[in-house]
């Protein structure tokens, strides 16, 4: 009796912080103009999606600043070439570009930001990208956004 309080108690631990990872996803980003992940996931059933994103370097936003776009695949280099004038400032994004679906601040080396968004604005079967939209990165700093079951 005692033993499978205890193997319960283990499973409920065990199951709380998995459960919550589903609907968010950690991603780091580096001095070396990468990101520690190519691909993410976003499960249907999550209503909000949640993306946490951590600079780990230590170079300044002005030389390595980075932040994570979400954008459908085709929208991407646009949407990156025409929010390099808006600038550190606006996060290089162009005021009121509706093709940018979520995006988080610009940050540098040891800030961390996030960002949240409705998973319903993603469609089934469309083809999805994040990048970082500072100058020159999104050639390296690109990854895909699926939706699944
Ligand atoms: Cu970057």
């Amino acid at each position: 009796m005692l033993r499978n309080v205890a193997l319960m108690a283990l499973l409920g631990l065990a199951s709380t912080p998995l459960l919550a990872a589903e609907c968010s996803v950690d991603v780091e980003s580096t001095d070396q103009m990468t990101f520690n992940t190519q691909a993410i996931s976003v499960s249907k059933s999550c209503k909000t999606f949640t993306v946490n994103l951590k600079h780990v370097g230590s170079l300044p936003k002005t030389a390595m600043g980075h932040n994570w776009v979400l954008s459908k695949t085709a929208d991407m280099p646009a949407v990156a070439t025409e929010g390099i004038p808006a600038g550190p400032d606006a996060s290089y994004i162009k005021a009121g570009d509706e093709r940018v679906i979520a995006h988080t601040d610009l940050i540098g080396g040891g800030e961390s930001t996030s960002v949240t968004f409705d998973v319903s604005k993603l469609a089934a079967g469309e083809d999805y990208s994040f990048f970082c939209s500072f100058p020159g990165h999104y050639s390296l700093m690109k990854g895909s956004v699926k939706l699944v079951d």
